[in-house]
Parts: C-alpha cells; sequence; structure tokens
C-alpha cells in the first residue's frame, strides 16, 4: 500500500486518540462488577483497525467539527461495532473463537459474561452520546442518538445480521447480498460518517450528502474487500478465522461474483465513493486517502 506518510500519521494520531477516549469512557476493572469491566475492556481495547473511528474522524473534520467532540462519537460506534463482535463470535451466531489474533470474547470469559459484554457495550454508547453540552443543540444532540439507534437496531445492524442467519445454505442473488450488507456492515459506517459530520456546531448540506454518498459506497466496499480477505488471506493476517463464510456456506461477494468481479467490484464503489468528494478539492484530501486505505487492503 502506497498511502502518504501524512497519511499513516494522522491515521495512527486518532486511533491512539480512540484508544484513550475509550479508556477514559469504560468503567475501570476496580470497580464491580470488576468481571464484567474487565471483559469489556477486553472486547473493545488494544485491537482492530478503528476503521469506525477513523471515518468518523475525517468526516467531521471535512465539516469542520472539533477532534475532542468527534471523539465521543467516534467511541459510540466503536463500542457498538465492539458489541456486535462479541455477540456474533458466540456459538449461537457465528462461533468464532479467534477475534483481533486473541481469543473471542467468551472463550477468554465465557457465554454469559459476553452477553452481558454486548448489552453493556450497547448501553455504554448511548451513555457516551448522551453526555450532557455534547453539542450545543440538544435538539441535534437527540437526532444524533436516534441515528445510532436505527443504524445498529433491527432496520440497521441487527436486521442486517438476521438476514445473514437466515442466509446460510441458500442461494442469493448479488441485489439480495447487497440489502443484507448494507444492514449489517453498512449502516454502522454511514452512522460513523454522519456523526463524525454532525459533531459539528453547523454544517453545510452540500458536505453532508458527500459523506452520505461516500459512506454508503465505501461501507459496501469494505463488505466486499472482507469477503475477498476471507477467501485469500490467512488467519494470523487476519486475526480471525480465515475461510469462516465459505466454510459455513455462507454466500459472499467472492462466491457470488468469483475472484476477480469481486476485485473490479470493489475498485468501482471505490470509484464512486470519491467521486462528489473531488469537488472539494483538497479539503477532501483525507476523506479520498482513507477510501483508498479501506479499499487496499484487499489487493
Ligand atoms: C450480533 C447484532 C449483531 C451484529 C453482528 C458486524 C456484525 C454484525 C458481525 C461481524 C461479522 C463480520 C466478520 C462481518 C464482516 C465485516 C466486519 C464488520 C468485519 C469486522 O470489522 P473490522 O474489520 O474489525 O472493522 P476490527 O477488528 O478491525 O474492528
Amino acid at each position: 500500500m502506497d498511502l502518504s506518510n501524512d497519511f499513516q500519521s494522522w491515521a495512527s494520531a486518532i486511533q491512539q486518540r480512540t484508544e484513550q477516549a475509550l479508556d477514559q469512557a469504560l468503567p475501570a476493572t476496580n470497580i464491580a462488577p470488576n468481571k464484567l469491566h474487565e471483559a469489556m475492556r477486553y472486547a473493545t481495547m488494544g485491537g482492530g483497525k478503528r476503521v469506525r473511528a477513523l471515518i468518523a474522524h475525517a468526516a467531521g473534520e471535512f465539516c469542520g467539527a472539533d477532534a475532542s467532540k468527534i471523539d465521543q462519537s467516534a467511541i459510540a460506534v466503536e463500542m457498538i461495532h465492539a458489541y456486535s463482535l462479541v455477540h456474533d463470535d458466540m456459538p449461537c451466531m457465528d462461533d468464532d473463537d479467534l477475534r483481533r489474533g486473541k481469543p473471542s470474547c467468551h472463550k477468554q470469559f465465557d457465554d454469559a459474561t459476553a452477553l452481558l459484554v454486548g448489552d453493556a457495550l450497547q448501553s455504554l454508547a448511548f451513555q457516551v452520546l448522551a453526555t450532557p453540552n455534547l453539542h450545543p443543540d440538544a435538539s441535534h444532540q437527540i437526532k444524533m442518538m436516534h441515528l445510532l439507534a436505527v443504524a445498529s437496531g433491527s432496520r440497521g445492524m441487527a436486521g442486517g445480521q438476521a438476514i445473514d442467519l437466515a442466509s446460510v445454505g441458500e442461494s442469493l442473488s448479488q441485489t439480495e447480498l447487497e440489502y443484507m450488507h448494507i444492514h449489517k456492515t453498512g449502516a454502522l459506517i454511514r452512522a460513523a460518517a454522519l456523526l463524525g459530520a454532525y459533531s459539528a456546531n453547523s454544517w453545510d448540506e452540500a458536505r453532508i450528502a458527500a459523506i452520505d454518498h461516500f459512506a454508503q459506497a465505501i461501507g459496501l466496499a469494505f463488505q466486499v474487500i472482507d469477503d475477498i480477505l476471507d477467501a485469500e488471506a490467512d488467519t494470523a493476517t487476519l486475526g480471525k478465522t480465515a475461510g469462516k463464510d465459505a466454510n459455513s456456506n455462507k454466500p459472499t461477494y467472492v462466491t457470488i461474483l468469483g475472484m476477480a468481479h469481486a476485485k473490479a467490484l470493489a475498485q468501482e464503489l471505490y470509484e464512486s465513493a470519491v467521486e462528489p468528494l473531488k469537488a472539494f478539492d483538497h479539503e477532501s484530501t483525507r476523506l479520498i486517502q482513507l477510501a483508498q486505505f479501506i479499499t487496499q487492503r484487499g489487493f
């Protein structure tokens, strides 16, 4: 990957500040119930690419938001994401023993704790977004909470997961697969971008429209790449079990389109994501670099 040093140092600064903000927001392990708090930290901290936090910050910067305000949206989304991974790995769902290169939460602790970790992380995400005066306009702050609730609920991520579980062993069309991923993965990625943008005190609708288009296209590209990596990369590189989808008889972009077409689709989605951003010249550079970072990891 040939992304500039400037992008790499920006990304690692965001990853660091996200880690610090999570550390501050998560209950300490010496507070009861200690085991639950330890497990919440285990599932959330020190791992993951923080793609959703990077998206929130890039979109927020594009709209002129303060980084300290964007942090709160970024960690709220990362908490929802971490909860989804904990629940997804449980035996009643994908039943995976490895996540982010270490034992998945229910393996390290137990099923009941993993269930509670997900529940508590979800509540904490909304607690963070409800922080008094996070936004000067309280009604706008409520809209941000509403946005995250819709994106993570049955009409968003949880609904997408339900469709995913029902699709095992089924043959889906590309449109049906897309519908599932728009909900399962795309909704939260879109929420990360919009919440980052809405962390600004005011914004311009043309920028929001460009960000929304970017987020929807990049959310789908992210999933296409995930399918490519699931088929091509090894477990050590991924930090989770490789080949899991194909072995579980799940439809993927690679099984439906074939590898070459899946890669072509990822490229098309990248081009679509960045198209409306070009009108903003150098102000959208970070978002364009981020789109490259997300799509190039599959090649
Ligand atoms: C359990 C309600 C519920 C939802 C689960 C997102 C999800 C829904 C399950 C994850 C399963 C999965 C592997 C989806 C593919 C795309 C994806 C979200 C990958 C993991 O996200 P990354 O690559 O992970 O951003 P890191 O570890 O880097 O944060």
